[in-house]
C-alpha cells in the first residue's frame, strides 16, 4: 500500500504498465479548467499552436498548480518516489468531429531520458470515452522499446507523427475510459494511441510527465524540469520557475527559450518540425 495506490493498484502498474481512473478533480473543478483553458483560446485567436504546445505550466498558474496537486502526486510518488520532477505538459485536444487522432507509439522514443522510470499522468477536463477517442493501451507493451517511423500526417497530434514499426494487435488494447476530473497513468514504454473524435464535443486532456530526479536527459543540450515534490540531490535538470501570473513577459522569455531547446531535442535526426 502506498500513500494513494493500493498494493494490487501497483501491482497492476507494474504487470500492464498502466492504472486507472483515479480521481483527481471534482466534475465542477474540472469544467472549470475546461473554462479556464478555452478563455486562453479566445484570447489567442484558436487552440493552443506552436511553442504554447510546450510546457504551458510555466505560462498559466493553475497549470503550475495542477502539476503539483497532491491527488496527482501522491500516487506518482507511490510509483516513482518521493523525489519528483514535471519535465513537461502538454494538451491533446480533440476538436468536435476533427479528424486529429494518435498513432500507436511509445512515449520513451524520441525524449532521451536516461531510463524508464517514467510516467503520464493524463488528466481528462472532459469526458473521454470512445465516443470521443479516448486513449488506447496495449497492456503489458512496456517491457521494451520497439522501433519507430516518422509520419508527419497532418492529423496526427504527435510531434513527428510518430508511429511503431511493429504489428499491433488492436484486439488486446484497453479503452482509457474517463470521466472529467479523473486521471490515468502510463508507463514511456506503454504502446498507446488514439482514433478520432466524430462526437459533438471537443475531448481535451492535459498530459503531464513526470520523472524521478535521478533521471538524465542523455540527448542534446542541458534540458529544465520543475520540482514538484522533495529535493533534488542530483542536479541533472535546471530548475524552473513557478508562474506568478498568467503570461507573465519575463516566464514568456524564459519559456521561449526552453521551448527552443526542447524542440532541438525533439526534432533531432529530422529537418522537420511542427512548432
Ligand atoms: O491523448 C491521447 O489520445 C494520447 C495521449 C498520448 O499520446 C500521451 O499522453 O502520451
Amino acid at each position: 500500500m502506498g500513500r494513494r495506490l493500493s498494493a494490487a493498484a501497483l501491482d497492476q502498474y507494474a504487470r500492464d504498465g498502466y492504472i486507472f481512473p483515479l480521481p483527481v478533480l471534482s466534475t465542477d473543478e474540472a469544467r472549470q479548467y475546461r473554462l479556464r483553458l478555452e478563455r486562453v483560446e479566445g484570447q489567442l485567436g484558436g487552440p493552443l499552436r506552436g511553442y504554447y504546445r510546450v510546457k504551458p505550466h510555466l505560462l498559466f498558474t493553475w497549470l503550475a498548480d495542477l502539476v503539483r496537486h497532491p491527488a496527482i502526486l501522491d500516487a506518482v510518488e507511490d510509483v516513482l518516489g518521493p523525489d519528483l520532477l514535471c519535465w513537461n505538459t502538454s494538451f491533446f485536444t480533440k476538436e468536435a468531429q476533427s479528424a486529429g487522432f494518435v498513432s500507436w507509439h511509445q512515449d520513451a522514443t524520441y525524449w532521451g531520458l536516461s531510463e524508464p522510470d517514467v510516467l503520464t499522468a493524463w488528466i481528462a477536463f472532459t469526458d473521454s470515452t470512445p465516443a470521443n477517442g479516448n486513449m488506447r493501451v496495449m497492456p503489458g507493451s512496456h517491457r521494451a522499446q520497439a522501433p519507430h517511423v516518422d509520419t508527419f500526417h497532418p492529423d496526427n497530434l504527435l510531434s513527428r507523427g510518430q508511429e511503431i514499426a511493429v504489428e499491433v494487435d488492436e484486439r488486446q488494447a484497453v479503452d482509457i475510459v474517463l470521466r472529467a476530473g479523473e486521471m490515468s497513468l502510463h508507463h514511456v514504454l506503454m504502446v498507446h494511441g488514439s482514433g478520432a473524435n466524430p462526437s459533438d464535443d471537443r475531448r481535451i486532456g492535459f498530459a503531464i510527465r513526470y520523472v524521478p530526479t535521478r533521471v538524465r536527459q542523455t540527448a542534446g543540450p542541458r534540458d529544465s524540469a520543475t520540482l514538484v515534490r522533495g529535493h533534488d540531490a542530483f542536479g541533472h535538470f535546471e530548475l524552473e520557475p513557478r508562474p506568478d501570473a498568467d503570461l507573465d513577459p519575463a516566464m514568456l522569455a524564459l519559456h521561449a527559450e526552453i521551448s527552443d531547446r526542447q524542440a532541438k531535442m525533439l526534432y533531432r535526426g529530422t529537418s522537420k518540425t511542427r512548432f
